[in-house]
């Protein structure tokens, strides 16, 4: 029996029909039985290409419907999504392609001559372009494609996508998600949030992180629900979709760039039945202040990269404020010793690692990588600090891995670091995350020259800029004579976060 994910999304898009599937501000629609004939002729076009089941198709692209179907095609020949973050400079596709080696890769129209560069260089065979109108060479050549009807048998330990993650040592990871991953997290998220086909979820997040990709859209094509679909997250779309949507998945930039807005009442919000919050703490303040001014307890879940979705906020019953809630169905989690390993009791703080059909394979050949983190019990380390209450809701209460979220889009220091580093002038630095009323955490740089070296705050942004995506670049960069240092070393991170904890604060 074969268990590709597309098969139980084929099954309820031929069941839906002429229902909407996307719809844009600008008018523009699929149904489902348009997206599903659309799936067979971009798998037929990525047939022609070359691409065979197992290969990754790389892609960079900017959101659009099409994009979506894009992704669609790829599982229905068997292939590995492998979606890039629209900020990543060449140098960093560069990396992703010459790890990944994708039988394809496919880019925005305006940057085919340096995507055909780099992956030229990287040995990747083919390029194809999409754009956000239904352009580009893929739907030309879709357009006179053989459609391909069947779906292509998978295990369920074969892979359907993988996404990078960076690392703490700098060099970004691919996690290898199978079938069984990605179909069970979608199930157990449609149970747990009570998605049907009367949804109409507003859609504004990002399409090539787990977030907006797997949780958003595999849960709308498991229930066969409506996506208002937008490119971006943008206050005025929002605010206009609300009164049309029933649910909002967001990061906690969202929900506070909402409150901050007085159109948000709780008469826009009253065909709303659902706003769920993930990717970042939502501070206990935010969640109060949300339902004070619309009535709604915003639902925060928590979930990686690695795992998808592992506990959740109940749809009924208390949604805590400051907790992310309870293990989902299927996925056991344990607390433990930071040092030892041992399990912890009720009510301490430990390091909080998961099980179940949600955590992923492994790290794209990184063998080494998976076995530190992913124990032979299938239990991952999360690298995120819990304590555990007496009803079972966690609340994640730190991390004990070097990482800064700003918005949504984590940031490992180390990277910025490295590159900060190679500059002339520059001895050594430290990126930290820092309080930031938007973003949650500012990246931020603290840099100590040379002697008598003369470097200052544009240099530094300067040397990043063609280098580095634009969120990982830090926002502030901060001079100083000597790193403060732990006994063994370390740099106190700690330290500096409290040193600069005041800089984003606005008056
Ligand atoms: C954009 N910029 C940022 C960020 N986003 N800088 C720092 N952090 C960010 N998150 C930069 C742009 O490069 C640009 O720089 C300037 O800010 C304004 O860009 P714009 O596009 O207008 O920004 P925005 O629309 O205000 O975007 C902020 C945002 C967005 C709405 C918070 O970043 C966003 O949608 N984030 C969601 C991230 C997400 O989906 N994360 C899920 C991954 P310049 O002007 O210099 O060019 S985590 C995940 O999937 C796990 C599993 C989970 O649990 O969900
Ligand atoms: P990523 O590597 O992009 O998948 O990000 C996963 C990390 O985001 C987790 O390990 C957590 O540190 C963080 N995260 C996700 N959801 C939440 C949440 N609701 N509260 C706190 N941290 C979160």
């Amino acid at each position: 029996m074969s268990h590709n994910l597309f098969e139980s999304f084929a099954e309820r898009m031929s069941a839906r029909g002429d229902a909407d599937f996307i719809v844009t501000r600008e008018g523009r629609r699929y149904s489902y039985a348009q997206a599903l004939a659309a799936s067979e002729r971009l798998a037929g076009t990525l047939a022609s290409l070359g691409v065979k089941p197992g290969d990754r198709v790389a892609v960079q692209v900017d959101k659009s419907p099409e994009a979506i179907l894009l992704y669609l095609a790829c599982l229905r020949i068997g292939g590995a999504y492998l979606p890039l973050n629209t900020g990543y400079t060449s140098t960093e596709i560069d990396y992703f392609l010459g790890d990944a080696e994708p039988a394809l890769y496919v880019c925005r129209p305006a940057a085919a001559d340096e995507a055909e560069r780099v992956a030229r260089e990287a040995g990747c065979p083919q390029v194809v372009t999409l754009g956000t109108q239904g352009d580009g060479r893929l739907m030309e050549l879709a357009e006179q494609a053989e459609p391909m009807e069947s779906i292509e048998s998978r295990d369920e330990n074969d892979l359907a996508a993988i996404l990078y993650t960076s690392g703490t040592t700098g060099r970004s990871k691919g996690a290898m998600l199978t079938h069984r991953n990605l179909a069970s997290n979608a199930q157990a998220l449609v149970e747990a949030w009570r998605f049907d086909a009367n949804d109409r979820l507003i859609h504004a997040l990002p399409i090539f992180h787990t977030h907006g990709l797997f949780v958003a859209c595999n849960v709308v094509l498991m229930s066969g629900a409506a996506m208002l679909f937008m490119p971006k997250f943008d206050i005025d779309a929002v605010l206009d979709e609300i009164p049309r949507g029933t649910a909002l998945m967001g990061v906690p930039t969202y929900y506070t760039r909402l409150l901050a807005d007085e159109r948000l009442t709780p008469e826009l919000a009253r065909n709303m039945r659902l706003f769920t919050s993930g990717s970042a703490p939502l501070t206990a303040d935010t969640h109060t202040e949300f339902e004070r001014r619309t009535g709604h307890a915003i639902l925060e879940r928590y979930g990686m990269t690695e795992t998808g979705m592992n506990t959740s906020n109940p749809y009924d019953g208390a949604r805590i404020a400051g907790t992310v809630g309870l293990p989902l169905p299927g996925v056991e989690i344990q607390l433990v010793d930071r040092e030892t390993g041992a399990n912890l009791p009720t009510g301490e703080t430990g390091m909080l690692k998961v099980r179940g059909p949600n955590v992923f394979v492994g790290y794209w050949r990184m063998p080494e990588k998976t076995a530190e983190e992913l124990g032979e019990d299938g239990f991952f380390v999360t690298g995120d600090l819990a304590k555990i209450d007496d009803k079972g809701y966690v609340q994640i209460v730190g991390r004990d891995k070097d990482l800064v979220i700003s918005g949504g889009y984590n940031v490992y220091p180390k990277e910025v670091e490295q590159a900060i580093d190679e500059m002339d002038g520059v001895l050594e630095s430290a990126v930290i995350g820092v309080p930031h009323p938007d973003l949650g955490e500012g990246v931020t740089a603290v840099v100590v020259p040379n002697d008598g070296a003369t470097i200052d705050e544009s240099q530094v942004i300067a040397a990043l800029r063609d280098r580095l995506a634009r969120y990982k670049q830090p926002k502030r960069v901060f001079f100083i004579d000597e790193l403060p240092r732990n006994t063994m070393g370390k740099v106190q991170k700690n330290q500096l976060r409290k040193q600069f904890d005041a800089i984003y604060r606005p008056g």
